[in-house]
């Protein structure tokens, strides 16, 4: 076949996006026998471990509960060096696993899915791809990533800008030598935070542009010696049932006592040991009111404020640097390793775009309404157009040629976070109203889930698949009523699509608690696939 002319690919189903979730989905379905293939945007596996490939981009979930569970064989052959692995060693993880299980023959690379169009008569997908190709799945698997479409700033001026700059979700692969260099990083959220101690290292001068400050704690990472992960592998059906337990599938649950009956000191020592732990035990392993109830809510916030004082200089840039528009976890909470000691060196400077908002970039730096910055390298640490983002970007098309954008425009619309209504044999893998915490262990579960599904239909000669109306009608109230009474309800974050400008706000992930959402679809799908529509 010549190069111009596109190949048609018919099949049984198609995963977009090969991704930690996206790989197990492939895996599953071609362990079911199902006739299945894989596209993917990029050169290679991995979706966020491949695609933020920035300095300090790192696991913040214990290593061994973000990998799969699925093989015994794979987790007796897999070292872990890291409690919190750097983005290298899970991006080798994630290749090593589609070469063991020999995925990588049904992947085709460098394929951007651009549109989606149900084919009512013919009950299949009409996918294509940027290379022109055209997939026609019965089925299509959508493993897209909750932040995979990168945000920049609306500021003008870009085009002009002679240095280099790069967005952390969109890292080149040669990356950025900052040494010497006068660099800007934009942003202040997970991604900003692990990047800024080791731009600082090597940079000349270093300007923090700050929209909003995060509540940061320490991630107290160490190295696991092989005795440690022979203890790992020996209790890895403990840990296993472990996140399962926990609301966020992670080893973190919550301390159901209230903090607020407890004596101040007491509650203190559970605070120091807290931020003293690895990983985001501060935000998941915290007492439960802290989430629920303003009052211990504030005090937890008021210890790291403390926290934060202690660790920074000059006490007016300790302030700029303490939030003071929300509480502890009611945003996702990045963890650091040295990000406030960074603001004490001579070299770096915080930039606070509240009141000094970037005007444009230009061609040597970015102009504020107070003065210029001259600069050698920008990074944009600006976060991602999250969960729909990536779903927003695809023309899909679904019965009678409604768009998925319009039938989300006031917020996603699902039935239990897997399948929307209109969109036959279409499903979401870490989509809308379904993830929560370490995404796999969420993943997992729906790809099992969609596997099942699918094989079952091919058994009952069944080849359409359909949630009713009334069932995302349902299942929307259930996601909204899991955020009301919490902490987070009123939170400005991307859970809420309030980064992007002119969103309307809608809760886009599952505040349930995983142990929760698996019942409710277990629950479902035990009472005859409650709320879907099967036909032949
Ligand atoms: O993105 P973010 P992220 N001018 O949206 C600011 C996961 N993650 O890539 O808060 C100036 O959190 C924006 O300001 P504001 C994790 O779930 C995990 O950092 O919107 N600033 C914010 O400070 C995380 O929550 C790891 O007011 C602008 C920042 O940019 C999620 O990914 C590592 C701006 C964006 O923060 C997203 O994290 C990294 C503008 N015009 C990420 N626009 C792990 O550790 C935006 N900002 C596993």
């Amino acid at each position: 076949m010549s190069k111009s002319q596109s190949a048609v690919t018919t099949l049984d189903a198609l995963v977009v996006g090969a991704g930690i979730s996206g790989i197990y989905q492939l895996y599953t379905l071609n362990q079911q026998g199902v006739d299945v293939r894989m596209v993917e945007a990029g050169t290679g596996v991995g979706g966020v471990w491949f695609w933020n490939r920035y300095p300090g981009a790192r696991f913040d979930s214990e290593s061994y509960t973000y990998g799969y569970f699925f093989s015994p064989e794979l987790i007796e052959e897999w070292d872990w060096s890291e409690e919190y692995a750097g983005q290298p060693e899970t991006e080798r993880y994630l290749n090593h696993v589609v070469d063991r299980f020999d995925l990588r023959r049904l992947i085709t690379f460098e394929q951007r899915v651009v549109s989606a169009v149900w084919d009512s008569e013919a009950a299949r997908w009409t996918v294509t791809t940027s290379s022109g190709d055209v997939w026609r799945p019965r089925h299509l698997v959508t493993a897209l990533g909750i932040l995979s479409a990168p945000a920049f700033p609306s500021a003008p001026g870009l085009a002009d800008f002679r240095g280099e700059w790069a967005h952390t979700g969109l890292w080149p692969d040669e990356g950025i030598d900052f040494t010497g260099k006068k660099v800007a990083v934009i942003g202040t959220g997970s991604s900003g935070v692990q990047i800024v101690p080791l731009v600082a290292r090597d940079a000349e001068q270093l300007v923090v542009f700050q929209r909003s400050p995060n509540w940061c704690t320490p991630i107290n990472n160490f190295a696991i010696t092989p005795e440690r992960m022979a203890d790992i592998r020996s209790r890895i059906g403990e840990i296993w049932d472990a996140t399962q337990l926990s609301p966020s599938g992670s080893m973190h649950r919550p301390i159901m006592e209230s903090s607020l009956e407890m004596a101040a000191d007491q509650r203190r020592a559970h605070f120091d040991r807290l931020y003293d732990s690895p990983g985001l035990i501060m935000a998941l392993g915290n007492f439960r009111d802290v989430a629920l109830d303003k009052r211990a809510n504030d005090n937890v916030t008021a210890y790291i404020a403390e926290r934060i004082r202690a660790r920074v200089h000059d006490p007016e840039l300790a302030e700029r640097l303490i939030p003071k528009d929300h509480g502890f976890g009611q945003k996702r909470p990045p963890l650091e390793n040295g990000y406030y000691e960074v603001f004490n060196e001579p070299h770096v400077s915080l930039v606070s775009t509240g009141e000094e908002p970037i005007v444009r970039f230009t061609e040597t730096g970015i102009e504020t309404v107070h003065g210029h910055y001259d600069l050698d390298v920008i990074v944009f640490a600006t976060g991602f157009e999250a969960v729909v983002g990536s779903y927003n970007r695809i023309d899909i098309r679904g019965r009678d040629g409604l768009a998925l954008r319009d039938h989300w425009e006031a917020g996603p619309r699902t039935y239990l976070g897997l399948t929307v209504a209109g969109f036959p044999n279409l499903f979401l893998v870490g989509g809308p109203q379904s993830v929560t915490g370490v995404i796999p262990r969420a993943t997992d579960f729906q790809a099992d889930w969609v596997a099942a599904t699918v094989a079952g239909m091919r058994e009952r000669g069944e080849t359409v698949v359909e949630p009713a109306e009334a069932a995302e009608d349902e299942w929307i109230d259930h996601v909204n009523a899991g955020i009301v009474g919490t902490m987070q309800e009123t939170a400005e974050s991307w859970a809420f699509g309030s980064n992007v400008p002119g969103r309307k706000r809608a809760y886009l992930l599952y505040a349930g608690g995983l142990p929760q959402y698996r019942e409710r679809v277990k629950a479902a799908t035990a009472d005859g696939y409650r709320g879907f529509k099967f036909s032949s």
